[in-house]
């Protein structure tokens, strides 16, 4: 039997940006939310981007998180084929520190939003927080989770500054 699909799809255009987008994926992990990664490049596979656009709703999936860097037309490409929330991660390039990323992702027009987060992986775990927020709203023990990791992000912030560190 084909296993059910999870509800979030972590797309990034390359192999290269999994070292940031690896980042979502663990805190999906680390709050029990399934998840698929895959490759999808809107300009080496403009046709597998196309295909996984069109279908994710009807595949299931519920949130879409797309990282990609330099001429980043992943996240907002996507956003234009499916009705699904897209949060879109700036991976950080080589030739301009991921400013191009994140201009490429932010700027949609008005009509296709993309939610835009920080420059790495800042932004990937935000990512995967603000997935699990749109989830939670429907899924009590997710948000149950979600309200306990915050709490021990909290508990775990030394009130007073160390010497060495
Ligand atoms: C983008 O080009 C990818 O999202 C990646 O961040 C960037 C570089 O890709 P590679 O040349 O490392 O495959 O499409």
């Amino acid at each position: 039997m084909a296993e059910p699909t999870p509800p979030v799809a972590l797309i990034m255009g390359s192999q290269s940006d999994w070292a940031t987008m690896c980042h979502a994926a663990e805190t999906l992990s680390a709050l029990g939310i399934g998840h698929e990664a895959l490759i999808v490049s809107a300009h080496r596979t403009p046709e597998r981007l196309f295909d996984f656009a069109k279908g994710a709703k009807a595949k299931g999936y519920k949130v879409v998180i797309a990282g990609a860097g330099g001429a980043a037309h992943l996240p907002g490409m996507t956003a234009s084929l499916t009705p699904l929330p897209v949060f879109g991660v700036p991976v950080e390039s080589k030739a301009l520190s991921g400013q191009d990323s994140l201009l490429s992702i932010v700027q949609m027009p008005a009509g296709i939003p993309v939610g835009t987060l920080a420059i790495g992986r800042a932004g990937a775990v935000n990512a995967a927080l603000l997935a699990a927020a749109v989830l939670a709203l429907n899924d009590a023990p997710l948000a149950e989770r979600l309200d306990a990791w915050r709490k021990r992000q909290s508990e775990a912030v030394a009130l007073q500054p160390v010497d060495g560190q």
